[in-house]
């Protein structure tokens, strides 16, 4: 099956090759420079002939600030790399990125990417891609597949690392504390990978001191929204809350406005670690409202580029690719924010 769809999409990555050496770039070129604006979405199928590479993506969403950031990334380094991108939204909803996918595999794309909104759920689809000799990327999120043949490779963060690093400053900060610290938590979209992972990488951490106790954990849906209404029932329910864990920056963020209005001071009255370090994220922790941020970097656009051109050519590529990130405390954030592109 394999070779087939490789002897196929030949012919498309040799001119590829040609173009993208002919801008001088390569992917990592100049796709995601900080004012740039994104280009246009490349329109609906006028290259039938099979000049340009085709990439079909399924977007999450655009629940957060994150995921803007990684749509641009990937819709201003398909440009670069000259690929025709048909580009699609599926609202937070699986039941959208199956269509999605599907209509890709009727459109035969060369190359199936996407961002899978929860784990579970996606083999039949998957098996229907591979049935169409059409390769697929998994970016940023993981699927729970057991047949690791349904995709070629994997891009994205390691999501329980990053509950791990939350983990880490917190056990750090409290290591002399005697009593209980209470630390409601504001869960990612129930199901998807990295509310999954950044609450298991942060409970395995933080176990080793007993005083520190989760005593509310809600799934925010990763949207500012949700963050601010679920922040509300936590403090309506939970007089004495010391720390709040937000699986990303909008949920925080969205907290934030809660703790305000109930008359407490955050970052102070009420320590906050998130997850994502996008720029409004990084601002409130540059101002101290939010005392430690967790990088997860959106920007996989020029990776996700690489690997379409490598799976096309033939080459093996490796199963996992893992985004590389660090953290911020609030002096940290203060001095990265003016540099930052997101
Ligand atoms: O942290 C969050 C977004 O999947 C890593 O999704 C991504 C997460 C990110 O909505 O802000």
């Amino acid at each position: 099956m394999k070779s087939l769809w490789k002897s196929g999409a030949l012919a498309a990555f040799a001119a590829v090759i040609v173009m993208t050496s002919a801008c001088g770039g390569g992917n990592g070129g100049g796709g995601n420079g900080g004012g740039a604006t994104a280009p246009a979405q490349q329109g609906g199928g006028g290259n039938a002939g099979g000049d340009k590479v085709v990439l079909g993506f399924s977007q999450v969403g655009a629940e957060s600030g994150w995921r803007t950031a990684n749509s641009d990334s990937i819709k201003e380094s398909a440009a670069a790399a000259g690929f025709e991108l048909k580009f699609s939204d599926a609202q937070q909803k699986q039941e959208n990125q199956i269509k999605a996918i599907r209509s890709f595999i009727q459109q035969k794309v060369d190359v199936i990417a996407f961002s899978p909104v929860v784990e579970s759920g996606w083999d039949t689809v998957l098996q229907e891609a591979k049935d169409a000799g059409i390769p697929v990327i998994l970016t940023d999120r993981a699927v729970d597949s057991e047949d690791t043949s349904l995709y070629e490779t994997f891009i994205g963060s390691d999501f329980v690392e990053e509950g791990r690093r939350a983990g880490r400053w917190l056990l750090e900060q409290f290591k002399d504390a005697s009593e209980p610290v209470n630390i409601v938590e504001l869960q990612g979209t129930t199901g998807s990978a990295p509310a999954i992972d950044r609450k298991t990488g942060f409970e395995e951490v933080i176990k080793d001191n007993a005083n520190l106790k989760i005593i509310a954990s809600q799934s925010g849906d990763f949207t500012r929204a949700k963050g601010k209404e679920v922040m509300q029932s936590f403090l309506q329910a939970n007089p004495d809350i010391d720390v709040l864990y937000a699986h990303n920056d909008d949920m925080g963020l969205g907290a934030i406005q809660a703790i305000e209005a109930a008359g407490l001071v955050p970052g102070k009255d009420i320590i906050i670690i998130t997850v994502d370090a996008v720029k409004d994220g990084m601002t409130a922790a540059a101002e101290g409202k939010i005392n430690f941020i967790v990088e997860c970097n959106p920007l996989l656009g020029p990776q996700l580029m690489q690997a379409v051109s490598d799976v096309l050519a033939g080459k093996d590529i490796p199963k996992r690719i893992v985004t590389e990130e660090g953290t911020f405390t609030s002096e940290e954030a203060k001095a990265a924010l003016p540099d930052r592109k997101y």
